[in-house]
């Protein structure tokens, strides 16, 4: 299930469109084929935590775009995740965030194009690093359904 995983550097800029002061910090993160889980603290922290049934931070990739973004930081190898929001009036038929979007389709009602408002920057000094997630990421987002 897990795809990668590894540290990166990490700052959530925006919460539910809410601009939030940028904090850098050190982030476990893994990659699963339709799931970011950012654990704050060490790998060793976060499984023994899981075990206790603490859970992490995790974004679904479902609509998700990642982009390359110089102009967010003065750090090189920045780029950015966003992601899609489904209403929490849909949120109750299922927890299904790309079958929510068919259905939606189905009904030729309004797509849901709005970003949910979350934005994440992810950076690494290190060039293959932040090239080999940017390309996992992408590669995970391009295999899940379309809308
Ligand atoms: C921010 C901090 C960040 C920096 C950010 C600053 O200051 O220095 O590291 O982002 O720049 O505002 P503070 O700690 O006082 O909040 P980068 O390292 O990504 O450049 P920004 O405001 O241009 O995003």
């Amino acid at each position: 299930m897990v795809e990668k995983e590894g540290y990166l550097q990490k700052a959530k800029i925006a919460d539910g469109g809410k601009k939030l002061r940028k904090n850098w910090t050190t982030s476990w993160i893994v990659l699963s084929s339709r799931k970011i889980e950012f654990y704050k603290e060490s790998k060793q922290q976060a499984l023994s935590n899981m075990k206790t049934g603490n859970k992490p931070e995790s974004v679904d990739l479902c609509g998700a775009h990642i982009e390359w973004a110089k102009e967010k930081s003065s750090r090189k190898n920045v780029f950015q995740v966003l992601l899609q929001s489904v209403p929490p009036t849909l949120q109750q038929a299922t927890t299904d965030p790309c079958l929510h979007q068919s259905l939606l389709d189905t009904h030729g009602q309004v797509l849901i194009t709005t970003l949910s408002g979350n934005e994440f920057l992810l950076q690494s000094d290190i060039d293959f690093i932040i090239l080999d997630w940017f390309h996992a990421i992408k590669n995970a987002i391009d295999r899940l359904p379309k809308d």
